[in-house]
């Protein structure tokens, strides 16, 4: 495990943010990159497991300025223009629930995955809930929060449930 992984009391340095005049980072040249937005709930899914992982020295964040994105992200890293997406070995993927479950399986470290498999299918129940979580969370900000209501309560009881048992630490952090 890195040095970063093994030393968790001192906080991750963290890359300044990329905006519109920012150079763009060599792309597919062999350093595994993760674009993200420091502020994006998505993104600080993939964030945790990489640091959960200790996988901080392995792959680099590139933190964009969600606001005010540089063209180049869109042109040329992702087109869809939207964080997270990942880097690695010459090929550029998104989906935050995606790439969660691809560290976990291609990148060593801790397993954010319990070995039970009665607990694994229901800690990927609960993670394939979480879209449904945020979505609710952020209806309710924009506005029609009584239909939301209902949805959002389900919701918490579920993302409660899934902390008090604890699986795996997956949502330390939050
Ligand atoms: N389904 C995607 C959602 C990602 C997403 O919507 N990210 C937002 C930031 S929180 C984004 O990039 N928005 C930019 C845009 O839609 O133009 C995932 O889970 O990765």
């Amino acid at each position: 495990m890195s040095t970063a992984a093994s030393d968790k009391a001192t906080p991750e340095k963290l890359t300044p943010v990329y905006g519109p005049t920012s150079e763009q980072p060599p792309l597919f040249d062999g350093t595994t990159r993760l674009y993200t937005a420091y502020i994006c709930p998505y993104a600080q899914r993939v964030w945790i497991t990489r640091n959960f992982k200790g996988l901080q020295n392995e792959i680099k964040l590139v933190p964009l300025n969600l606001q005010d994105r540089p063209a180049w992200y869109k042109e040329k890293v992702y087109p869809p223009n939207k964080v997270p997406a990942l880097e690695h070995n010459g090929k550029i993927t998104g989906e935050s629930l995606d790439l969660v479950k691809y560290l976990d399986a291609n990148f060593e470290g801790p397993s954010i995955t319990p070995d039970d498999p009665a607990k694994k299918q229901f800690a990927d129940e609960l993670l394939s809930y979480s879209d449904t979580f945020v979505g609710s969370v952020f209806s309710s900000f924009k506005g029609d929060v009584a239909n939301e209501v209902g949805e959002f309560c389900s919701a918490s009881i579920w993302y409660r449930s899934y902390i008090l048992l604890n699986i795996k630490n997956l949502l330390v952090g939050l």
